[in-house]
């Protein structure tokens, strides 16, 4: 038996460790790593389906210049010869990188290095101004420097745990096993505050379902309560703390009624706070993605501070990240603001000191351009070469359709991706390809700071190099050999170790000097670590003595007036649009999007909409919503439920011009950002929502690609095909010719009328085998869709009928993927006595006993089971 590869999860922050076999077909078996500290050898349904997103279907294999294919000579000289024309030309801050926190250590230090050391710009921005800026920034403020104080195992040894503005439950979902694991053990409270209820609310003792943006007069009014009940550890607060004082005035001059939470309910939380001393709060993108999220970090950090609840086991102020490699990105610089190794791109001494280290011709000496102000800058034309790696801006940045139009007008755009087929790639000069996760070798730092290995498995596919070996080979032809003559991530990895002693020494907490001289054998082989890693530090917790990192050594309190969001809504937009992640999808499901497992949890993009306002609004559920926002507009299926506040709607972000007609969120989300961190306020568009009204509806399975051309459609994979929704505007006379173009199929359909239902019914047959068919009607079509999608390919003469026959039961929209049991299945289950318990139910589907991710929608079915989903 081959020896497993030991790596690291690529998604999200918790890092779970995973062991890799690579298998005789080319797949690669996945399971999780008993010896990770993360995970322990859990993993959640995306890190289980790994295995089925490493397929070359879509890949891009060779460079290409101008859509053709190109030599890796002939485009990196392209690339070399424009940035460095456009630098002669129009001076260095003309060129900017635009990266991201998916990129490994290694990529991220080459990255920078180049911007800010050799092109003299520090215009390299990353999506994580769009997740973690408002956290980097709140750190700076009141610790000295942006260092994480405490570890994952707080979570667990916590006897109070706040969630604010995180649905930990489906985007950190390993973690959240941990506290639910721990809470069933000794009884942790969970304190929930988000304006929607979430699957994490299925562990919650109480629900803040908080009004949108009002998180800081929440944490202020704790302040005070704090205050006011003598819960002050005024001996840590005078040995250690500056600002208490206007911190309080400020706090007591707030109103936390404008949070909208009863008067009850806030004494209640304030009160648990107050009589628990381990307490974490967890906070994530309800708290980042705001105007006021650098005010609304300092409001928390603040409480903890004063409280002295801070550094301690389980008690501290807890961020977690969102990408796999964000705390790596903020470790290597990678922020426009930062230098490297948590330097300070204002310190003079600092920017000496790595300039000195790099031995680098220049070093810029103010901050670069911010995401969005980057994005205004190619706009505007002062950015005229472009190089984005690993992310997707035309779907990922606020205001995306003005931002796709000035990438199309840039004078030069590179775009290193692992696909040709994104909405930003279609728009670049030139496309490089990169290795992907499995593929690609390096390191990535967690949410608790434990750096650990992504190591390859696979074979690299066509000419795909690593991100790391493509920005340095472009610094080479540049012209400086010496500086990116790198022969392997090891390398890169002693040279950013190193250069962490620097900032060790300059009293910085970001010290891994410890690892400087790692053998090329030891980086091998490296074991999970948390850092600091130096000769005086090991891998502990942050501040129970004090010892900040200020000039003073103290922390800051900052004084903080809450500030409503910043979008106004009138008469016009008088809705408060919220975004964010489902369960099952990554980002923009460039890897999530090739599992059929994955894709049957929310298989459609999505509108949750509080009940009084789709009456309002005119639109019902399985309708589609038209939402407007001042910067545009998307197509989502409606989904009425009060998990949601009433004037705050919910919608995914991760739909694309790949899958979908219209569903970019980021279409109607407008650019407005924090002052401080220049993260832009994601959470809360102000818009409307009115029903698209369609002349038809359609639902297609199809064993053969089909690439739809009506105002709404939106597909995902199934086993052996894709399952498609569809909606037009204009009335179709010939369904039959419709469905043959629409299938490329040139034989005729079977072709059946329900008019009892209002649905013509068209099927495709190769043999006895469903090729494809289409069920179409004038309102949403109401058919066993899961049951329907899983006929392809098979002897399905039946499948006319739009449901399975009387001893078939239709198992409804997949609720566990690892172990594939519907919703229909699941209620099944349900005994109408109302004794049903979520273990009972797992036991009797086989639901929920593999990764547990499920577990808390069986809960929410079974306290609610007739609530409606989209797309049934
Ligand atoms: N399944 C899955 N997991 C992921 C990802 C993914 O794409 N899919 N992405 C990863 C990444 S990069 C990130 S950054 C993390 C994000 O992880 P989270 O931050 O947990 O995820 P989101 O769904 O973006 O937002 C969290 C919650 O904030 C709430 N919210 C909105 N406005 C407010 C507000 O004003 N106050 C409060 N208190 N709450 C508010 C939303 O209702 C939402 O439930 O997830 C990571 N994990
Ligand atoms: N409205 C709204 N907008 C949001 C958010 C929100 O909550 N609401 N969340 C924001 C947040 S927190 C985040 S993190 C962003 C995420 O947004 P993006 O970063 O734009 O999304 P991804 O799908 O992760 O994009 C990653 C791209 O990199 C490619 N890729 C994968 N691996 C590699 C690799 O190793 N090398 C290279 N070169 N390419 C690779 C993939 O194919 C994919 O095209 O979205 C942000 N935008
Ligand atoms: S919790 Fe899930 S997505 Fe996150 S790292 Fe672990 S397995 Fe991957
Ligand atoms: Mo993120």
């Amino acid at each position: 038996m081959t020896t497993p590869i030991r790596s690291t999860c690529p998604y999200c922050g918790v890092g779970c460790g995973v062991l890799l076999t690579p298998q005789a077909d080319g797949g690669l078996k996945v399971e999780g790593d008993p010896e990770h500290p993360a995970n322990l050898g859990r993993l959640c349904s995306k890190g289980l389906a790994l295995g089925d997103t490493v397929g070359l279907e879509g890949r891009l294999l060779t460079p290409q210049v101008d859509g053709t294919p190109a030599s890796w000579d002939k485009a990196l000289d392209l690339v070399a010869d424009r940035f460095t024309s456009t630098i002669a030309e129009h001076g260095p801050d003309s060129v900017a990188f635009y990266v991201s926190g998916q990129l490994l250590t290694e990529d991220y230090y080459v990255a920078n290095k180049l911007m800010k050391g050799f092109m003299g710009s520090a215009n390299i921005d990353t999506n994580s101004r769009l997740c973690m800026a408002s956290t980097v920034a709140g750190h700076k403020r009141a610790f000295g420097t942006d260092t994480v104080p405490g570890v994952y195992e707080d979570l667990e040894i916590a006897d109070l745990v706040v969630l604010v503005g995180s649905n930990l439950a489906w985007c950190h979902p390993v973690l959240y096993q941990r506290l639910a694991a721990a809470r069933a053990a000794h009884g942790t409270k969970v304190v929930v505050v988000d304006p929607r209820r979430t699957s994490s609310c299925d562990i919650a003792d109480l629900h803040l379902k908080i009004a949108p943006g009002s998180d800081a007069a929440l944490f202020n009014g704790l302040l005070t309560h704090l205050a006011s009940s003598g819960e002050i550890d005024t001996d840590f607060v005078s040995k250690n703390v500056t600002g208490f004082d206007a911190a309080l005035a400020s706090a007591r001059a707030d109103d936390p009624s404008v949070t909208g939470v009863s008067d009850a309910d806030l004494t209640r939380f304030y009160e648990m706070f107050a009589a628990t001393d381990k307490v974490v709060t967890v906070f994530s993108q309800g708290i980042n993605q705001s105007s006021s999220g650098t005010d609304k970090v300092n409001a928390i950090i603040n409480c903890h501070l004063a409280s002295g609840r801070i550094g301690l086991p389980g008690s501290g102020p807890f961020s977690v990240t969102g990408q796999p490699n964000a705390m790596g990105g903020r470790e290597t610089g990678g922020l426009a603001n930062m230098l490297a190794a948590h330097l300070d791109l204002e310190n003079a001494e600092h920017r000496e000191a790595v300039q000195t280290f790099w031995d680098a011709p220049t070093i810029p000496t103010e901050a670069g351009l911010k995401a969005v102000d980057l994005f205004d800058a190619v706009e505007s034309g002062q950015i005229k070469a472009l190089w984005i790696a690993c992310t997707n801006p035309v779907v990922s940045m606020p205001d995306s359709d003005r931002v796709a139009q000035a990438i199309a007008a840039c004078d030069f755009t590179v775009v290193s991706d692992l696909n040709a087929q994104t909405d930003t790639a279609r728009l670049a000069d030139v496309v490089l390809p990169a290795l992907g996760w499995g593929e690609k070798s390096g390191t990535v730092t967690n949410s608790d700071r434990t750096i650990s290995r992504q190591r390859s498995a696979l074979k690299h596919p066509g000419q795909a190099r690593a991100d790391w070996d493509i920005f340095a080979d472009v610094g080479r032809r540049m012209g400086w050999e010496a500086a990116f003559d790198y022969q392997s991530e090891a390398d890169i990895f002693r040279e950013h170790a190193q250069l962490s002693r620097i900032a060790g020494d300059f009293g910085k907490d970001f010290d891994i000097s410890a690892l400087s001289d790692l053998s090329d054998a030891d980086y091998d082989a490296f074991a999970p670590q948390r850092w600091p890693i130096s000769d005086t530090a090991n891998g502990g917790r942050f501040f129970a003595d004090g010892a900040f990192f200020t000039p003073t050594g103290r922390a800051n309190m900052l004084p903080i007036a809450s500030r409503a969001p910043e979008a106004k809504l009138d008469q016009q937009f008088p809705l408060r649009l919220n975004s964010g992640r489902a369960r099952d999808q990554w980002h923009t499901m460039s890897r999530t999007g090739l599992s059929a497992k994955l894709c049957k949890h929310l298989a459609e993009p999505f509108l949750q909409i509080h009940p009084e306002d789709a009456l309002a609004c005119g639109v019902a559920s399985a309708d589609l919503a038209l939402v407007t926002g001042r910067s545009g507009e998307a197509i989502f299926r409606v989904w009425v439920t009060d998990d949601v506040a009433k004037g705050a709607p919910f919608a995914p972000i991760h739909w694309t011009g790949e899958t979908a007609a219209a569903s970019v969120v980021a279409r109607v989300i407008p650019a407005i950002t924090d002052p401080v961190s220049g993260q832009p306020e994601s959470k809360s568009a102000a818009v409307s929502v009115t029903k698209f009204e369609a002349a038809w509806y359609a639902f297609a399975v199809s064993a053969i690609p089909l690439q739809p051309t009506t105002p709404y459609w939106s597909r995902v994979p199934v086993e052996n095909g894709l399952r498609a929704e569809l909606a037009g505007l204009d009335s179709v006379q010939d369904w039959a010719s419709y469905a043959k173009e629409l299938f490329g199929i040139e034989s005729d359909p079977m072709m059946v009328t329900d008019t009892v239902a209002g649905q013509t019914r068209l099927a495709f047959y190769e043999g006895d085998a469903l090729m494809a068919a289409l069920y179409v009607g004038r309102e949403p079509v109401a058919v066993a869709r899961d049951f329907i999608a899983a006929q392809i390919g098979q002897q399905a003469q039946t499948v006319l009928a739009a449901r399975p026959g009387k001893d078939v039961r239709d198992p409804g929209p997949t609720v566990c993927s690892c172990m594939s049991v519907g919703r229909n299945q699941i209620l099944d289950a349900i005994p109408a006595n109302g004794t049903a318990s979520v273990e009972f139910i797992c036991q009797s589907t086989g639901a929920g006993t593999n990764c547990g991710s499920c577990r808390s929608e069986i809960a929410q079915l079974i306290a609610r089971p007739r609530q409606p989903i989209a797309a049934e």
